[in-house]
């Protein structure tokens, strides 16, 4: 135990009382950059990572709505605005009944470092609501969505902060809530991305974030003299991180057995591909948030409730569902049936128990932070596009995604090997904070 880092926490917590997500992913980078901090003078007495645990505003919004039955709603928005060191505030807006100010804040200071691993000009900053599209109309989503959206447009804008898409945000919600910012405004302009493609969003947006993670994972392989064709895959979530990940993988050659579902997960033994990819987006479509209709649509599959995928055999494993899908009994479990490579790609998805075990035992593993960081990045591409008024194709924003996603295992490299081993967590954290802190000490004491 670092005393150092010990008080830094303590005060964090005192200051934050009850923020346990937010206090984890502080914690991370905190014990990860602390040796750094201390060796540079100039980072401690500018006290840049007292200022970069507080977000530069929080704003949090009653949302009234009405639903279907004439009845008055109220949810709870949220915005964190939490570093515009790099560029604009940037990143998504979560809508799900788990959402409160910790889970936000843990999002908001994850995305700082994320965005700056980009290399793109992008802050850092979250955003939601405890709303849930489950058993709702579309109807009833399309006026949550325009409530919600009636308040956060006085703090948001192309060149102030671009929110996009997260959990129970998708290309139906950013449309409504694109919709509303327009008519109110008056304005068509890049301030949210993951727009649908024929009003200003970009190609690959949908697919990039499980795009870019496979990218990554294609990376860590090369590192180990492997290779993804012919590996086995555990899944889980069945949204579109999920599906894009699937998609890249089956692609590749590699073969994906499962999914899952807050009810459960499903174990497909002869792969997930082709159509049964497609049946991804006819679930999600549902509003149901289930998983256990797979297993009748296509036999040979069986549904297993209540519990997650680790338990099956896999040469890799790749979460996509939500923070702490992963606790450190499943990574001994996943280690123990001989998984080789852990690569995160749900936000803060493994427990500090879970990682620490990957850390500690040398287990190829890296954070979402890196691994994920593709879904910002074509996010950061469809602003640049947005401000040239022009669409690049396919192939131009696949490019620069492989690019992107190739420096940022560079820096992960950089600043986390350890002899053979590569710490990701160290290199993400160390690559992601020296080009924030630099900038901010250069802005001065703002
Ligand atoms: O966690 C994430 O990086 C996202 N939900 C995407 C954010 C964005 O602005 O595209």
């Amino acid at each position: 135990m670092n005393a150092g880092i010990e008080k830094f926490m303590e005060e964090l917590k005192s200051r934050t009382p009850g923020e346990s997500e937010f206090h984890q992913a502080v914690r991370e980078v905190v014990e990860t950059v602390w040796d750094f901090y201390d060796a540079n003078p100039r980072y401690k007495q500018a006290k840049i990572l007292e200022r970069m645990v507080e977000p530069e505003r929080t704003i949090l919004f009653r949302v009234p709505w009405m639903n279907d039955l004439g009845e008055v709603e109220i949810n709870r928005g949220y915005r964190v605005e939490f570093n515009s060191t790099l560029g604009p505030y940037k990143g998504g807006l979560r809508f799900h009944k788990s959402v409160n100010l910790s889970i936000l804040k843990f999002l908001g200071f994850e995305q700082t470092f994320k965005n700056s691993l980009t290399t793109l000009p992008m802050g850092g900053g979250k955003g939601g609501s405890d709303f849930s599209a489950k058993g709702r109309s579309d109807n009833e989503i399309m006026r949550f969505c325009q409530s919600f959206m009636t308040e956060l447009c006085r703090h948001i804008g192309p060149n102030t902060d671009v929110p996009a898409g997260d959990i129970g945000v998708g290309g139906r919600e950013i449309g409504y809530l694109f919709g509303q910012y327009k008519r109110i405004r008056n304005e068509f302009t890049g301030v949210l991305t993951g727009k649908g493609l024929g009003w200003g969003g970009s190609l690959i947006r949908p697919e990039a974030t499980g795009f870019g993670a496979v990218y990554f994972v294609q990376h860590m392989l090369k590192e180990m003299g492997k290779e993804l064709k012919g590996m086995t895959v555990s899944v889980s979530g069945f949204g579109n991180v999920a599906w894009g990940a699937i998609k890249k993988i089956d692609e590749l050659g590699g073969k994906v057995v499962t999914i899952s579902g807050p009810d459960g997960y499903v174990y497909d033994p002869a792969g997930i591909s082709g159509e049964k990819i497609d049946y991804l987006l006819d679930l999600r479509a549902t509003n149901n948030d289930v998983v256990a209709p797979y297993v009748e649509v296509f036999p040979g599959s069986s549904f297993f409730p209540q519990t997650k995928p680790w338990v099956q055999k896999v040469d890799i494993a790749l979460p996509c569902a939500c923070e702490n899908e992963l606790d450190e009994n499943d990574a001994r479990t996943l280690v123990a049936n001989g998984c080789f490579l852990i690569g995160e790609v749900s936000n803060m998805g493994c427990t500090a128990g879970a990682v620490n075990y990957f850390l500690d035992n040398k287990v190829t593993y890296a954070p979402g932070k890196a691994v994920n960081a593709g879904g910002v990045a074509v996010s950061g591409l469809e602003m640049s596009q947005n401000s040239m008024r022009y669409n690049w194709t396919r192939e131009e924003v696949d490019e620069r995604l492989h690019i992107i996603m190739h420096d940022i295992h560079e820096t992960c490299q950089k600043y986390g090997r350890e002899g053979n081993y590569i710490n990701y967590v160290k290199g993400a954290n160390v690559g992601g904070f020296v080009k924030v802190a630099d900038a901010m000490l250069a802005l001065g004491l703002v």
